[in-house]
């Protein structure tokens, strides 16, 4: 079975929506425009976007008929050959739908793992993807397969033609899933041992929504010419790169996939190991673009994080691309959100005086106030026969005055608390603190 038989090609779409009564218009209307990023991020186009407010879903169709023959005829004469719809389907529906309107038919999660299957680059990123797709399809066969029996009149020698192929995709499918999870897990041990070479740095992660922003201000702290652009989900896998040569503790900076509104639960947790460099985290640098839906976006992070369960991290916010809004909402979000640093980190004419790298090195001064906040200044002395530990100690902290004394090294350093008690384990009794 081609477990990517529904992740099919198109070139022109029509976006709907059902209205439910408990969405508000501005609510659907965000989502109908996110939507249409998505066709666009995936190279299609869009033909227009319909909505229908309706009191309930119809269990068959999921619009209701009269809004159906409505959207027909808008298929036939804009010659569109798919249908996204922004809510949740139901197998059955999709197919229903797909049997009535003679056209493709896409509900918002297949279309970002259409849109994630396309931009995977890594290896990782191609193996989350496949996990992601199976575990969506799993639940879904049924659906897929039961006209089998219908079609056949399901009387017969061909009764059960549709079970017995559900029954073989259902177990192609949990092999498979099991074979993606033991190769996503070697995957995840490489990582680890990074880690451990990497435990005595200091870890900052950027989240936030996707196209945010957050590859572009990566590039602009670290010089990494990561890939930029105006597309959701640009960057799927994580990149780590070192914020500044000079300082210590290092301070480590990763990039990662963008999150966004009304993902199910079971794509997320396809890409826990991407995810992981988020949860390993000191400091979240959390991405915001000002000029979109703030309050949403802000939402579904907090959700991706709950998710993660990563809330005990400690959060600062990046408002990005403020060239975008005006010096009011500025002010207003500055009131809102005191702590929180407001940038831009695009060269537009608008933000050409302002010029971006001191932006940027805002953003920079923050993370490492952040840390010297939390670092801790202590004496020390080296007995001379330990000696050989001065490259960790240098390697974990900030050595601001070294003196070499008869009874011993002495030295002030500067690290964080989990460096000094790491360096304590260490060096034994080679190591006496004075202060
Ligand atoms: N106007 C403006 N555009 C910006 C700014 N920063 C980034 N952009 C643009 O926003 C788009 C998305 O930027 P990315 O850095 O790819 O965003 P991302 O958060 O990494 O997105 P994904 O990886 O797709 O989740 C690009 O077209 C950037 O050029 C800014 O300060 N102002
Ligand atoms: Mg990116």
């Amino acid at each position: 079975m081609d477990e990517n038989r529904l992740f099919n090609n198109w070139q022109r779409a029509l976006i709907v929506s059902l209205q439910l009564p408990h969405r508000s218009n501005a609510e659907v209307q965000s989502s109908l425009e996110e939507m249409s990023s998505l066709a666009y991020s995936l190279g299609g186009e869009v033909a227009g976007q319909v909505v229908q407010a309706r009191s309930q879903i119809h269990p068959a169709y999921f619009f209701g008929k009269g809004k159906l023959e409505e959207i027909k005829l808008t298929l036939k004469n804009e010659e569109v050959d798919a249908l996204l719809v922004d809510n949740q389907l139901s197998p059955k529906q999709t197919q229903n739908l797909e049997k009535i309107l003679e056209c493709e038919v896409l509900d918002r999660t297949q279309v970002i793992l259409e849109i994630f299957a396309k931009n995977a680059r890594t290896r990782e990123a191609k193996l989350q993807i496949s996990l992601a797709q199976a575990e969506y399809l799993l639940p879904r066969l049924v659906g897929l397969w039961k006209h089998l029996d219908r079609e056949r009149g399901g009387i017969g020698a061909s009764r059960g033609t549709g079970e017995k192929q559900i029954e073989k995709d259902r177990q192609f499918l949990r092999q498979r899933i099991t074979r993606l999870k033991a190769q996503l897990e070697r995957v995840d041990k490489e990582r680890k041992t990074q880690k451990q070479r990497r435990s005595n740095c200091l870890r900052v992660s950027l989240i936030g929504y996707t196209n945010a922003g957050k590859s572009t201000i990566m590039n602009a702290l670290t010089n990494s010419g990561l890939l930029v652009e105006d597309r959701l989900f640009a960057t799927l896998d994580s990149t780590t790169r070192l914020l500044e040569e000079e300082t210590r503790p290092k301070v480590l900076l990763s990039d990662t996939v963008g999150f966004i509104s009304n993902l199910p639960h079971e794509v997320v947790a396809a890409f826990r190991s991407t995810l992981s460099t988020v949860k390993d985290a000191d400091l979240l640098l959390q991405i915001v673009d000002a000029s979109d839906n703030i309050d949403e976006h802000l939402q579904t992070t907090a959700d991706v994080l709950e998710d993660l369960d990563t809330l005990s991290i400690p959060i600062i916010k990046v408002f990005n691309k403020i060239d975008r809004i005006s010096p009011t909402r500025l002010l207003m979000l500055e009131k809102m959100y005191p702590e929180a640093v407001f940038v831009a980190v695009i060269n537009t004419a608008e933000n050409a005086h302002d010029n971006s790298s001191t932006l940027v090195d805002k953003i920079r001064k923050r993370i490492l106030l952040f840390f010297d906040e939390r670092m801790k200044t202590v004496t020390i002395r080296l007995n001379y026969q330990h000696s050989q530990h001065l490259a960790n100690i240098y390697e974990w902290s900030r050595v601001d005055n070294i003196d070499y004394q008869e009874e011993g090294i002495m030295m002030t350093l500067t690290t964080i608390p989990g460096n000094l008690e790491r360096l304590r384990h260490h060096l034994g009794s080679g190591f006496t603190e004075m202060s």
